[in-house]
């Protein structure tokens, strides 16, 4: 069985959405991000850069623990053979589009999301910031639409590059995107939505969603306010 450290964004949905896919059995382990889970020793173990998601693989004789979504999404296709590409040449493409997502769409897309979710209870004028990462965004996707005018997904096939890349897309409206302009993304977008894996993923712990919702004070220093003195002070917690 596979334990999943988990909060409900865009970089869980990753692992439930391959999780779900490749039927594979898995425990979901709640990390509160707005409480500080990600600071606890225990979990610093598996994941020191104070991060979700992380996964164990009980099921060996000596459990394995990954974190980073990227590593995790390889991992799995590796255990499952599935998702990972049908040869040597697709499978070059699929890393190509995994690493783009890690490097390119999701921290990119995940500043726009600060600037439009959370920099607002911040005070200072944040519209140089909002308007670099909505502006990289749309590069991104335009990055994108071009690629998939000529392969249905990503890498050719459906792959872990799709898996990783397609949450990062659900928030176009929030982040004020019109997906019609970039066709092929939205045909790729509609067509990965409607795929029942992908569904019971994204409503894995729905109910403990909390983007758009009032934050308070205390979890928005939790979650922007880190240096590295954060874990340095857990690891000193831990050696009490
Ligand atoms: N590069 C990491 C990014 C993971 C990440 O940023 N996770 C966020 C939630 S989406 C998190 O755990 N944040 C905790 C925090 O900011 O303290 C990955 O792909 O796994």
């Amino acid at each position: 069985m596979i334990d999943l450290y988990y909060a409900p964004t865009p970089n869980g949905w990753k692992i439930t959405i391959m999780l779900e896919e490749c039927s594979m059995p898995y425990k979901v382990i709640p990390v509160n991000l707005g409480k500080g889970d990600q600071f606890k020793p225990d979990f610093l173990k598996i994941s020191p850069n104070n991060r979700m998601p992380v996964i164990v693989d009980n099921s060996l004789s000596d459990p394995i623990s990954v974190f980073e979504s990227g590593a995790i999404l390889m991992y799995l296709a590796e255990k499952s053979g599935r998702f990972f590409g049908e040869d040597e040449r697709e499978r070059v493409r699929v890393l190509e589009w995994l690493f783009w997502q890690i490097g390119g769409l999701g921290p990119m897309a995940g500043q726009v999301s600060h600037f439009v979710n959370y920099a607002p209870n911040f005070p200072g004028d944040h519209s140089y910031s909002e308007k670099r990462y909505k502006n990289e965004y749309d590069r991104l996707l335009g990055v994108m639409n071009n690629v998939l005018e000529s392969r249905e997904y990503l890498a050719g096939n459906y792959s872990i590059a799709d898996m990783a890349s397609f949450p990062w897309v659900t928030a176009y409206k929030r982040y004020e995107v019109d997906l019609d302009s970039f066709s092929n993304v939205r045909r790729w977008f509609d067509d990965i939505k409607n795929r029942p894996a992908v569904r019971r993923g994204i409503d894995v712990g729905k109910e403990a969603r909390s983007f758009g919702k009032k934050q308070t004070k205390e979890s928005l220093d939790m979650m922007f306010n880190q240096t590295s003195s954060s874990i340095k002070k857990s690891a000193e917690e831990q050696k009490e």
